[in-house]
């Protein structure tokens, strides 16, 4: 069961690779706000996680430098377990107002990115 889910994890990255979304184009000062607005904001993910792939292709195609942290991992498993709420992944952490939002769920991650980057 371990090995074909490895398997399954590679054919999804190379997949991913193959057919890597095109990148929005913005002019150079929309870019740097847009950046400066996505330093706020962290994936929690695993790897080979559909959903955790299909926000990264969204971010891609958004242009947007989502950083990412590996729930599989000390010490982001602990925090987002602790702090989030729950061992679930893709989520969103973001920071605002230094108010800080764990927002779970692909569908409503990629909603939040469309609504602040599309
Ligand atoms: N409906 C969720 C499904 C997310 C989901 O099932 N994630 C799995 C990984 S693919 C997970 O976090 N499972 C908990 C675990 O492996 O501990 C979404 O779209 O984000």
């Amino acid at each position: 069961m371990k090995a074909l889910r490895w398997i399954v994890g590679r054919i999804i990255l190379i997949l991913n690779a193959i057919f890597s979304p095109r990148g929005m184009q913005r002019d150079t000062l929309e870019q740097q706000a847009v950046d400066a607005a996505v330093a706020n904001m962290q994936l929690y993910q695993f790897e080979t996680c559909p959903f955790c792939v299909k926000v990264r292709r969204h971010a891609k195609r958004l242009n947007i430098p989502l950083v990412t942290r590996d729930a599989k991992v000390a010490p982001w498993d602990k925090e987002l377990l602790e702090q989030g709420g729950k061992r679930k992944v893709p989520c969103l952490r973001i920071v605002e107002n230094d108010q800080i939002t764990w927002m779970y769920e692909s569908n409503d991650i990629i909603a939040y990115l469309d609504k602040r980057f599309a």
